[in-house]
């Protein structure tokens, strides 16, 4: 058995799980935690998850956000595979630290579900929209002042911007040379990041509980039906405008192509996976939204699109040290997919705008 094998297998004696751990391999896509997929003796299946602690400096009080979200998603809804349920250490704790500082949880899996990369129909498109749309819903009544700032400024597009600048002027890896037209291209709508910020500092915009990270991957289809399922990756979930979940969900599932395609010819959004998720998103919502926060969420799509393409572009240019990344050039590569895309949102912006009201 590899040495990496036997000590996540020791990690997991610390769990309270069904059986003894027999088997633990690498699981998913995400581009920030580790994540394996973990299965016993009992036949009983886990998702473990080591913590990234660079991104993520408070993993204590992330772990209470996750808990109190948890607690609310299950009593609106105790459908065992509706929400995400982690598993107790042997002491009680939802999360174990290790003597060298590493942060383990522990999930139960949830059996019989997609997660997915690209939508393969606009119905799933749709159904992820139920998804985030009900999460939404069932933590309306959720007082966001009881949730942490996970990561600070999170989704503040205009530090984003900041962290751009500082990164073009420190240059480390000397790489801003081969990148001058994305750089361009994206300081030229620098104006534009302020857009949701002036509307929340004026008031017109309410805070709600959000997810802040609603990529279709982040979402589990029944594998039968294909209905939404669960909202997982509740590491952001924090206050926050619902244009950006809105508009997180558009950047990832509407763009025809991958987050990181090479064939820049491969990108764009579909205006018909647009519509779907839309419909989904509004339906579940149930009307709770305001009318300026329906006008506001093309708007959310724009802004998240051209925000993720500027965090792709910085962690480039200082030397990928935030994203996991599994080529050279793939934060660059990520990045002009998030710009082609942005491009091609502006051109179709009457459109979007026409959908959603
Ligand atoms: C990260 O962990 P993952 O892959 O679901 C990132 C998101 C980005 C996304 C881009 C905590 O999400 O903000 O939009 O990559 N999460 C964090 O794919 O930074
Ligand atoms: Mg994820």
């Amino acid at each position: 058995m590899p040495v990496e094998t036997i000590k996540m297998l020791r990690i997991l004696e610390q769990f309270q799980l069904q059986g003894k751990p027999v088997a633990c391999k690498p699981y998913g896509n995400g581009h920030i935690n580790e994540t394996y997929f973990v299965t016993t003796s009992a036949g009983h299946a886990y998702i473990l998850q080591k913590i990234n602690r660079y991104v993520f400096q408070n993993v204590p009080v992330l772990m209470g956000n996750i808990q109190a979200v948890t607690d609310r998603l299950v009593l609106k809804d105790p459908e065992p595979r509706h929400s995400l349920r982690l598993i107790p250490t042997t002491d009680d704790q939802t999360y174990m630290l290790t003597a060298q500082g590493d942060y383990y949880r522990v999930y139960d899996f949830i059996t019989d579900s997609l997660c997915l990369e690209n939508p393969e129909t606009e119905a799933d498109l749709y159904e992820s929209g139920i998804a985030f749309g009900r999460f939404q819903r069932m933590l309306a009544d959720f007082q966001t002042d009881k949730l942490h700032e996970t990561i600070l400024r999170f989704h503040d597009t205009p530090r984003r911007f900041q962290a751009l600048h500082q990164a073009i002027a420190a240059d480390p890896l000397g790489r801003v040379a081969a990148c001058l037209d994305e750089i361009r291209f994206a300081l030229d709508r620098q104006k534009d990041a302020g857009h949701l910020a002036a509307l929340g500092r004026a008031g017109s915009l309410p805070l709600r509980v959000t997810h802040n990270d609603t990529k279709l991957n982040n979402v589990l289809l029944d594998a039968a039906t294909r209905k939404a399922l669960c909202v997982i990756d509740l590491d952001t979930v924090m206050p926050g405008w619902v244009a950006n979940d809105f508009g997180d969900a558009i950047r990832f599932g509407a763009n025809i192509g991958a987050e990181d395609e090479t064939d820049l010819s491969k990108i764009g959004l579909s205006l018909q996976r647009y519509q779907a998720f839309t419909q989904g998103f509004l339906t579940a919502c149930g009307g709770a939204l305001t009318d300026l926060e329906i006008k506001t969420l093309p708007w959310g799509a724009r802004l998240m699109t051209l925000e993720c393409g500027v965090r792709f572009l910085t962690d480039y240019l200082s030397g990928d040290v935030y994203f996991h990344i599994r080529r050279p050039a793939h934060n660059l590569d990520r990045a002009r997919t998030q710009l082609k895309l942005l491009r091609d949102m502006e051109s179709k912006w009457t459109k979007m705008n026409d959908i959603v009201v």
